[in-house]
């Protein structure tokens, strides 16, 4: 099966030209001058007046995930099916090690949940919550299992927390395995003491979720991570950064030539504390830790996707439908499950920075598909159009418009938090591994297709 994808403007992190792009079966084979193709095709593409780029891979999503009782909404295969339907070809989703598990036994689970479930390609992260000699000596097993990005908690203490001392150790672990450290970097000691106050003092409302998880709490806990991770010499990715005090201490640290990188997400971008603070516990919808920051941080978030202090967008995609899941936490807002929905959304929002002017068009691949295939050790295969990639392509109308609403999209929960959105640009169409997934006539994909991707270390480390 070979497809022609003709006369589109194709775009990498570095550049943009009008090419005809060549898929044969899983891979994409050339890419060449607008109608100098010789040969014939199965399909033809016509992307004129389109861009045709990399499909995107969103490098953090939780399909599935235990939380407070409950799980997050989208299975492996409605989730993998929404990212696909909004231009995301691979996803690296969060293996959660249970305290008194195994690694290994996670990643049991976790490949249990997905094989045979995923309309695109996937890998994982393991999230490291029991630090012991078990699972130290078991993160270099992760790591010739192709899971080696461990993702820790300041956060979240009697959970998933991890005591700096336990960091230190893993942290080690990492240096000496190639591993890197991602961190959720909250001080989650300091947090639950604020939200116990709060409650005690009866304000229950979702906004006192953000009232209680401060920005200063976030820039001081990235700042610790940062300092052990100087210490242990090991690589950190600090997740869904939210607050220009994380971001400050990032930039500091990368200033200093440390293997410092980080990640924001849509809702920091276009979302605020204003929403949190929505009338008739309308504010649960965007509960997600960190919480939503006040406007004066979106500036900022721009500011160092631009810079490269941060070099990765991804979404933390962790959808709770509104009735029922997020319900848990009326009268409480500690028990609203946290997370957002995004997975679909994330190339149409940070299209929206090309549109308005924030990121050059180069840019918006970057930090979308080339950089975060670089760094979760899925380049060149993943993250570029060249000769010998996967033919994980999207096709996408710049000039097209859509209203984001929860009754056109894909995802697997009752709400968007983008509900009413007008966007500019949309995706046209979609290629996992070679097959047409998308198209204007809908969806072709299907469970199963989706491969685990056993991925290589960082590629970003000094
Ligand atoms: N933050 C969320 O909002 N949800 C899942 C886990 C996390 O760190
Ligand atoms: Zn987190
Ligand atoms: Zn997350
Ligand atoms: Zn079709």
């Amino acid at each position: 099966m070979s497809i022609l994808i003709r006369g589109g403007t194709v775009l990498s992190s570095t550049g943009s030209v009008t090419a005809d792009v060549v898929v044969d079966g899983e891979t994409i084979t050339a890419v060449v001058a607008p109608g100098s193709w010789p040969g014939n095709a199965d399909t033809v593409v016509d992307a004129t007046g389109k861009y045709v780029l990399p499909g995107g891979i969103d490098g953090h999503t939780h399909m599935e995930m235990p939380f407070g009782g409950t799980f997050s909404a989208d299975t492996f295969e409605t989730g993998t099916t929404a990212a696909a339907w909004g231009g995301t070809t691979t996803i690296v989703d969060f293996a959660v090690q249970a305290k008194g598990s195994s690694l290994l036994s996670t990643l049991d689970k976790w490949h249990e949940k997905a094989d045979g479930n995923c309309a695109i390609d996937y890998g994982f992260h393991m999230i490291v919550s029991d630090v012991n000699d078990g699972t130290l000596k078991e993160m270099d097993a992760c790591v010739d299992a192709g899971v080696n990005t461990f993702k820790m908690f300041m956060a979240y203490p009697g959970v998933f927390y991890s005591t700096d001392g336990e960091i230190l150790l893993a942290m080690q672990r990492a240096r000496a395995n190639g591993g890197t450290i991602m961190m959720h970097a909250e001080n989650g000691i300091a947090i639950d003491q604020l939200v116990a106050q709060a409650l005690a003092a009866g304000r229950t409302d979702p906004v006192q979720h953000g009232l209680t998880r401060p920005p200063e709490l976030e820039g001081e806990a990235t700042h610790r991570a940062i300092q052990l991770a100087k210490v242990t010499g090991a690589p950190l990715y600090i997740v869904h950064l939210s607050a220009a005090q994380a971001l400050e201490a990032v930039a500091e640290a990368r200033n200093d030539g440390q293997n410092v990188f980080a990640e924001t997400c849509p809702q920091y971008l276009f979302l605020s504390i204003e929403d949190l603070a929505r009338p008739d516990f309308e504010g649960a919808k965007f509960v997600a830790s960190p919480p939503l920051r006040e406007k004066s941080h979106q500036g900022a978030l721009w500011q160092g996707l631009r810079t490269n202090d941060l070099s990765v967008v991804s979404t933390d995609h962790c959808p709770f439908c509104f009735v029922e899941q997020k319900d848990l936490g009326r009268g409480d807002f500690s028990k609203i499950p946290n997370g957002m929905p995004g997975v679909e959304h994330r190339m149409d929002l940070i299209y929206q920075g090309v549109v308005g002017g924030e990121l050059t068009l180069q840019r918006w691949v970057e930090v979308t598909s080339t950089t975060p295939a670089r760094m979760f050790g899925l380049y060149p295969r993943k993250g570029v159009i060249a000769p010998g990639s996967d033919a994980d392509i999207v096709v996408y109308d710049p000039n097209a418009r859509q209203t984001l609403s929860a009754s056109t999209h894909h995802m697997n929960v009752d709400y968007s938090a983008y509900e009413g959105m007008e966007l500019t640009g949309r995706v046209d169409t979609v290629l996992s591994r070679g097959r047409v997934v998308v198209d204007g006539a809908g969806w072709h994909g299907g469970k199963g297709h989706g491969k685990f991707l056993a991925r290589e270390l960082n590629q970003y480390l000094n």
